[in-house]
């Protein structure tokens, strides 16, 4: 404490008065608009002019600061990652993990500490879409009292490369093509094949890319992961390693390919909307963060290198381990100041937590620091308010564009013995609570030759492609399959579907088969692999179908009606759905005022034409006799039957919605049900044995 006091009367402070900084507002304190100046403004609307048809007068300074701040809004957008979405909360802990680490956030029980947590697209400009194929990022930051943690994860738990030096390859190869600055989002384009196909390593993630895991249903429904290995430290210097995992409370769902690309078109912002109109209804998402936690011997007995970021660990082989809940409860004030401006580093990291020697996650340990200063143009970013530690910050780094401390006093430098003259000498480094690094070989390290080499283990490239693929149902292997077609199609070159279904052979001949016949080529020769791929037991954690929950909680449910539908059920079916946990969506041809057999009049939350139903759960289509037959002549109300039936979701009906049901091509199976209890326990769930019927999988 009392060190705490003497920086700040010394020095001014880092944490605390950034904190301070009030928000900005456009108005003085009685409500008047000023400039940047705090001058009032007398009048927003006309610029100053000579004469009321003259030229502007180049004296206006409110006119010229306004346009002037204007111009300067953007700033560089995250090279990766740069679409995403945000919000605040916090992490609670279910029990002590003091036994495995002296970080301050996990030593009681129901402890918590605020976080600030931002999902996004990897591929994607800002401006991008929500809901193309693509890997999720997942990226915490905990404001700890031992300052910042960030854990900077994916929704998918390995990676494409091994080595950070190939990062720049993988990128510039999966973002739109250099000359023609498309495609957008997508890595179906020649440049990311071609690198893909000649890099052996990324199998294991492409068959996760082309699985249904990169198309969640919501940002609240995916899982996170931290990938790397990282390494614990307790209060007695014992270390052990840990893998970090967060599993969603609503359960891990996905949307099918054909839905995502409807969404894409009826609503750009989709998982952004999701997201924040869950948290403003207080249905909070939250996640469950499970820990691996191994020693060195355990990692010897693997047949993969628990540096290798391409491998996992199953969690049939090691279980995880609960320790702790993530709760999103508010929104961001600001887009721009917080999810925008917020800057996360994988090295930003707490005592008791410490790296591993995983090579890409040595490298990204220099490529987020660096990358904030130049998109937010100065060393002095971590001052904003949105990532400035919620504790002391005292250290004589100074001065650099935007400094907003006022340190006083002499002591910038360290030793000094100010403080023996009656000046404040500054804050000290303290051995015993400071960072401690994990002696490298306590954990297994090593220590070697300088060399460009890869460790033996790390040139296995399949055996855990084979076990994802093993892992997955029929329907899921058919969606890769077709997934893999899909991609490979829009690639031009001739070269490289062959190669990458000469790779394919090795995770599994079948799949290498359905991919050459789906695009309606000769199966290629099996690639020579590096290391022979062996057989591993497959997981079913790691298919999401098999682990599936059925549920409405956190889901949402159109109620398709038009005039004189049933007030009395359209009424129930909603608080049935309410009541299940879910979000009953009311849909009708016009918005306001349709009439209902009962004479009262309801509004709808959306127009039918653009609430298409790939935008819900699940639908209840109550209409009319008369309302019917209108929508047998609305190609919206067709296609949105045909829709949730092509995606494979339940339908409720009444009666007199057959004939539409029999235009939209509906036959009937579990998922059709009628407006009962039926409904609500089918709607909860996909009717994947319906796809065969609807869709030619490869
Ligand atoms: Fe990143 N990554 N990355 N990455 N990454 C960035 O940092 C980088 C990697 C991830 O919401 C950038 O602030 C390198 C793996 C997320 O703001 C940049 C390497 C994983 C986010 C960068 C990797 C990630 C980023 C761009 C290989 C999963 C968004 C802007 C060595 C564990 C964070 C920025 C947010 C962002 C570099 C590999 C996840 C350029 C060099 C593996 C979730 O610094």
């Amino acid at each position: 404490m009392a060190k705490q006091k003497d920086f700040t009367t010394l020095v001014g402070d880092g944490g605390e008065t950034h904190q301070q900084i009030p928000k900005k507002d456009t108005h003085d304190a009685d409500g008047h608009l000023t400039t940047d100046q705090g001058i009032r403004i007398a009048d927003n609307q006309n610029s100053l002019r000579s004469g009321a048809r003259g030229p502007t007068l180049l004296e206006d300074f409110v006119l010229r600061e306004k346009i002037f701040h204007f111009d300067h809004e953007r700033i560089p957008e995250r090279i990766v990652h740069a679409r995403g979405s945000a919000a605040h909360g916090y992490f609670e802990t279910y029990e002590s993990l003091a036994d495995l680490t002296r970080a301050h956030l996990l030593q009681k029980p129901k402890q918590k500490t605020p976080v600030f947590v931002r999902f996004s697209t990897v591929a994607g400009g800002a401006g991008s879409v929500d809901t193309p194929r693509d890997v999720r990022g997942f990226a915490v930051k905990f404001y700890t009292q031992e300052g910042n943690w960030d854990l900077v994860g994916n929704n998918i738990p390995v990676f494409f490369i091994q080595d950070a030096i190939k990062f720049p390859d993988l990128i510039h190869a999966v973002k739109m093509e250099s000359d023609r600055a498309f495609p957008q989002a997508g890595s179906a384009h020649d440049t990311f094949w071609d690198f893909a196909s000649l890099m052996p390593e990324s199998t294991h993630m492409l068959m996760w890319a082309m699985s249904d895991r990169t198309l969640p249903r919501s940002l609240r429904m995916m899982q996170g992961f931290g990938i790397h290995t990282f390494q614990f430290i307790n209060a007695e210097g014992n270390t052990s390693f840990v893998k970090f995992h967060w599993r969603p409370l609503l359960g891990v769902q996905s949307t099918l390919w054909d839905e995502a690309i409807k969404l894409q078109a009826a609503d750009n912002d989709f998982h952004r909307r999701d997201l924040w109109e869950a948290i403003d209804r207080n249905d909070y998402p939250s996640w469950e963060l499970g820990i691996q936690v191994f020693d060195q011997k355990f990692a010897d007995r693997l047949p993969y290198d628990v540096l290798d970021p391409t491998k996992l660990i199953p969690e049939e082989l090691l279980p995880l381990r609960p320790v702790g809940k993530l709760v999103l409860d508010r929104n961001p004030d600001n887009f721009f100041a917080e999810t925008e401006q917020v800057a996360y580093c994988p090295a930003n990291i707490v005592p008791g937590i410490d790296f591993s020697n995983d090579p890409l996650l040595q490298g990204r340990l220099f490529s987020y620091l660096d990358t904030q200063k130049s998109r937010l143009g100065t060393a002095n970013f971590h001052q904003l308010p949105i990532n400035a530690p919620k504790c002391p910050v005292m250290n004589f780094q100074r001065d650099g564009q935007m400094q907003m401390s006022v340190p006083k006093g002499r002591a910038n430098y360290e030793p000094n013995s100010l403080a023996d003259h009656g000046e404040a000498g500054g804050p000290r480094e303290c051995p015993v609570t400071g960072f401690a690094t994990v002696r490298g070989r306590d954990a297994g390290g090593e220590q070697g030759d300088k060399l460009r080499v890869r460790a033996e283990l790390f040139a296995d490239h399949y055996s855990q492609a084979r076990l994802f693929w093993r892992s997955l149902t029929e329907n899921e292997q058919a969606h890769v399959a077709s997934s893999f077609v899909l991609e490979l199609s829009k690639v031009k070159l001739e070269q490289i579907p062959a190669r990458m279904i000469a790779n394919l052979r090795n995770v599994d001949e079948s799949l290498a088969k359905r991919v050459a016949t789906g695009l309606g080529v000769e199966l290629p020769k099996k690639s020579k692999a590096a290391r022979e791929p062996v057989d591993l037991e497959p997981s079913a954690a790691l298919s999401i179908q098999q682990s599936f929950q059925p549920t409405l909680a956190g889901r949402s449910v159109g109620l398709l009606f038009t005039e004189g539908s049933d007030g009395a059920l359209i009424r129930s079916t909603a608080k049935a759905v309410k009541d299940a946990g879910g979000q009953p969506v009311l849909i009708a041809p016009k918005v306001h005022g349709v009439m209902l057999n009962d004479g009262s009049s309801l509004d709808a939350d959306g127009q039918l034409a653009g609430t298409p139903s790939q935008t819900v759960d699940a639908v209840a289509v109550i209409v009319s006799e008369e309302g019917c037959r209108a929508l047998l002549k609305d190609a919206a109300a067709v296609q949105f039957v045909m829709d949730a039936f092509g995606h494979l979701k339940a339908i409720g009906t009444s009666e007199a919605a057959q004939p539409l049901l029999d235009k939209a091509g509906v036959v009937p199976d579990e998922g059709i049900t009628s407006l009962d209890k039926a409904f609500i326990a089918a709607a909860g769930r996909r009717y994947w044995a319906r796809e065969p019927s609807v869709r030619q999988l490869a």
